[in-house]
């Protein structure tokens, strides 16, 4: 079983993350995401999230390609994530394009270009009517 990871906030789900999601899954059989709780995107991505971690978890939980969802904490839990969970294949969008090379050692690193249009800080600004 070909076991696949990917990392994120994912708050304001948007067809921006479910085209990660779908294109993350289609590297194996198994995908988890590694949710980044509510302290780490405080303190380490200044976002403030409009749900909660267990909602976001919700959210993730119900969507056809995702297998498991875990907490992201911190920045340098992914070389243990991919250990522990014997991942094959790590998938992010491109924004991050090169920042978890890292990791090559371990599993398969794969950067997928992003959805354009759509960002949770444009739905953000967008309802403000900015
Ligand atoms: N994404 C995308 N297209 C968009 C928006 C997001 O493909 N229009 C992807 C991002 O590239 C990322 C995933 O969806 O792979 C989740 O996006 P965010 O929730 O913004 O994740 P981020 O804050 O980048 O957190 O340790 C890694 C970080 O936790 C990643």
């Amino acid at each position: 079983m070909r076991r696949v990871i990917t990392y994120g906030t994912f708050d304001l789900l948007h067809y921006g993350h479910i085209n990660l999601l779908r294109r993350a899954k289609q590297y194996g059989d198994y995908l988890i995401v590694a949710l980044s709780t509510d302290e780490f995107n405080w303190n380490e991505k200044q976002k403030k999230c409009y749900f909660s971690y267990e909602q976001r978890k919700q959210l993730l939980e119900s969507i056809r390609y995702v297998d498991l969802v875990i907490p992201e904490e911190c920045w340098d839990q992914k070389r243990s994530d991919v250990k522990e969970y014997h991942i094959d294949t790590f998938v992010m969008g491109n924004d991050w394009e090169g920042k978890f090379d890292f990791l090559s050692d371990l599993c398969e690193v794969v950067y997928l270009p992003r959805t354009p249009e759509i960002s949770t800080t444009q739905i953000k600004k967008e309802l403000h009517g900015e």
